[in-house]
């Protein structure tokens, strides 16, 4: 175990590493490659993919550290019955309906092609994956569980996209009493105001919900501890 120190607005996070869980949110196909949900809302998928090279650093620093890694993916079941109506009816209203094919497979259907982890991200064995129906991912999930048998307290969050995935499962986490991090190179929106807007709104008013930081000055606290 080692206690570690990062510079972080609005000021320094600290954290033991086995108290704390790297939490990937949704780094799915359907987000961050061509022909995906995020795309066939119209968005410029590019943002999504710069972040996997420096989340693939910090993914291996933890491994390193033997932290606790958690990875989600937004989806629904085959039938939709895990589906709100209302969610279902406005994915379709923007031309990209979960459930509709894709060239991935279905959008956003647990099992298919584009609802997987991409491939630069894909979680070692023993790794939980949490499949969520909402945004956050402790709503209707069993990560609470399993962060309580873990004994965990800090969550290191990284993933897509920042204002809406992101930021949901860090209000929920913030609400459960964690200390949450945002890395904010390893987090992405499609519109980059979007994503530097969420995250002011984290760590404004003394981390109201949380800290932000460069994955970095994360990966030259654990380095420093290392020496
Ligand atoms: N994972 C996640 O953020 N789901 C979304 O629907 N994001 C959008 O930006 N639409």
């Amino acid at each position: 175990m080692k206690t570690i120190n990062v510079e972080a607005k609005p000021y320094e996070y600290q954290f033991k590493t086995d108290e704390t869980a790297l939490v990937i949110i949704d780094m799915q196909r359907d987000f961050c490659a061509a022909g995906g949900f995020g795309e066939k809302l119209g968005n410029d998928i590019s943002p999504t993919r710069e972040i996997i090279k420096p989340l693939q650093k910090v993914l291996a620093a933890a491994r390193d550290n033997e932290m606790l890694v958690i990875h989600t993916r937004e989806g629904h079941r085959p039938d939709l019955s895990d589906c709100p109506p209302s969610k279902l009816k406005r994915s379709r209203r923007q031309g990209a309906g979960i459930g509709d094919e894709g060239p991935m497979g279905r959008i956003l259907i647990r099992g298919e092609y584009g609802h997987d982890i991409v491939d630069e991200l894909q979680p070692a064995e023993g790794e939980p994956v949490i499949d969520k129906p909402g945004k956050g991912a402790f709503y209707k999930t069993d990560l609470g569980l399993i962060l309580q048998n873990k004994a965990i307290k800090n969550l290191i969050v990284a993933g897509v996209t920042t204002h809406v995935c992101v930021q949901t499962t860090i209000r929920e986490a913030n609400d459960r009493g964690y200390d949450c991090l945002l890395l904010e190179d390893c987090s992405a929106a499609f519109d980059p105001q979007d994503h530097e807007d969420s995250i002011r709104m984290i760590h404004q008013q003394g981390a109201i919900f949380g800290w932000t930081t460069e994955s970095q000055n994360l990966l030259a606290a654990i380095n420093e501890e290392v020496k």
